[in-house]
């Protein structure tokens, strides 16, 4: 054997050896998306198993859907992206697009529609669910190839969607009169240095890469990255807790007009907020209902429930404000060490039960100061899980946006009438969450699992800031 040859055998031997090692690689992927989607399936399972017919059925809130709604349009628009879309196979109901579909009737209308029962309702998602596995066992998820398969985006957007309605499913149990269904766990207790935790953390001013180009399972509008240059700011370490929020109730922040913007002024007394949606007064305490349990307001947990009027009136109060999205990117992402932006605040690699709160393990938040491995480097604690954090920013796109696969999915809601909510909460599955994540809704929106933390100029004055205790 010639150089010559022996070279061409090296080359061969190498895309050999490159064909088994991405071979590997897919089906890896292939098994990883399986498995996202069948803990999905499980959640939908354990949230719509727990309730009879009529539970299923019934508009427990008119800003929800009926449970029924939900779970066949999860199934709805697993045939359309998975079977049809991604597997060019014929439609197995096309009958309910319409009637599934979010745009055409808002929630209040649901329970109205002509919709499959639970049972029928049931077997339509193992229906659709059978086929989706099937297309999936013969995609080519390839990362160059077309970017709806590349990666298996369209596999993690349908698990991602399945997800966001199991917290919407999760809320809708929230506002559900009645007894329990639901149970877990209690969170651990706060770890021993959270009562010593400064209140504040420094970001130091610089540039950091906003968004993302690489993650494969990003959504549009969370890419492309960018860089945005911030002033230093200083951020609270922990969410902001129900025993700091009874400080500001206390002190009649509801009632003084100096906290409030006029919008959110109005809304109050037009909706009569006095206290976080679900708490009740019991003589010099407070009572919160918790999925069907009436229980003391616990002291130390992040404020949940409350909309962005009252968490932008609540930062004023406190002589702050709420931190934009940018800033609370970056506190989450920057690893000042490198100059990187990583996925999360502790590093790369995906969340566990000792980084954050996430996927209803516990349904509730953890104590603030919690989580310690899930720290982001300068020290700001539980960005991840636990609760949507409102940021002072309206949903707007990055520059250089493009609305992938659906304009209906983010570009429709672009604008100033809906504000962003970042880190995800309790109820959220980690594949839905990350720190490139962006969530969105009203301000006045308070059934969803929303609290938030405050922040200020680096160079302004400081005030007392609210002690974690
Ligand atoms: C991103 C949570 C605002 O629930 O309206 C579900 C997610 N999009 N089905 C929503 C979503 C389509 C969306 N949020
Ligand atoms: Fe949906």
């Amino acid at each position: 054997m010639n150089q010559h040859d022996t070279s061409d055998q090296r080359a061969s031997d190498q895309r050999a050896s490159d064909q088994r090692a991405s071979g590997q690689a897919e089906s890896d992927l292939r098994a990883r998306i399986a498995a996202t989607l069948e803990t999905a399936r499980r959640r939908t399972l354990g949230l719509t198993d727990c309730l009879d017919e009529d539970g299923l059925k019934a508009q427990h809130s008119p800003l929800m859907s009926p449970l029924v709604w939900d779970l066949a349009h999860i199934g709805n628009q697993e045939e359309l992206w998975l079977v049809r879309d991604a597997g060019g196979r014929p439609a197995i109901r096309p009958d309910l697009d319409p009637l599934y579909d979010a745009f055409q009737h808002p929630r209040a209308d649901r329970p109205a529609l002509p919709l499959l029962a639970p049972e029928p309702a049931r077997a339509y998602l193992r229906q659709v669910r059978a086929q989706a596995l099937d297309v999936l066992d013969g995609a080519d998820l390839d990362p160059d190839g077309p970017p709806l398969l590349a990666g298996g985006f369209v596999f993690g957007m349908i698990a991602q969607h399945e997800q966001q309605h199991d917290e919407t499913m999760l809320a809708t149990h929230q506002l559900r009169q009645g007894p329990a269904v639901l149970d877990a766990p209690a969170p651990p207790p706060a770890p021993a240095d959270a009562a010593a935790l400064p209140a504040e953390v420094l970001i130091p001013a610089g540039p950091f890469t906003m968004g993302t180009s690489t993650e494969p399972w990003a959504l549009d509008n969370e890419r492309p990255a960018h860089t945005v240059d911030l002033p230093g700011y200083w951020l609270d370490s922990a969410p902001v807790t129900n025993a700091a929020y009874q400080e500001f109730i206390a002190d009649g922040g509801y009632t003084d007009p100096r906290w409030w913007t006029p919008a959110g002024l109005r809304h109050r007394e037009q909706a009569g907020l006095t206290a976080p949606l679900f708490w009740q007064r019991d003589g010099d305490t407070w009572l919160r209902r918790r999925f069907g349990r009436t229980e003391p307001v616990p002291a130390d947990e992040p404020v949940v429930h409350v909309c962005w009027y009252e968490a932008d009136a609540y930062a004023r109060w406190a002589g702050r404000r709420l931190p934009t999205e940018a800033e609370w990117e970056k506190a989450a992402r920057l690893d000042p060490a490198t100059g990187r932006s990583r996925r999360y605040p502790w590093g790369d690699q995906d969340p566990t039960a000792d980084h954050a709160n996430l996927g209803q393990r516990h349904l509730q938040p953890a104590p603030a100061g919690s989580y310690p491995r899930g720290s982001a480097p300068s020290g700001a604690r539980q960005l991840i899980g636990d609760v949507w954090e409102w940021t002072a920013s309206d949903f707007e796109p990055y520059p250089g946006f493009t609305a992938f696969p659906y304009k209906e999915y983010s570009e429709v809601f672009f604008g100033p009438d809906y504000k962003v909510l970042r880190g995800g909460s309790f109820a959220v599955d980690p594949v839905a969450c990350r720190g490139t994540f962006r969530n969105w809704d009203y301000p006045i929106r308070r059934q969803i699992f929303s609290g938030f933390r405050t922040a200020r100029d680096a160079d302004a004055p400081h005030t007392d800031a609210v002690e974690l205790g």
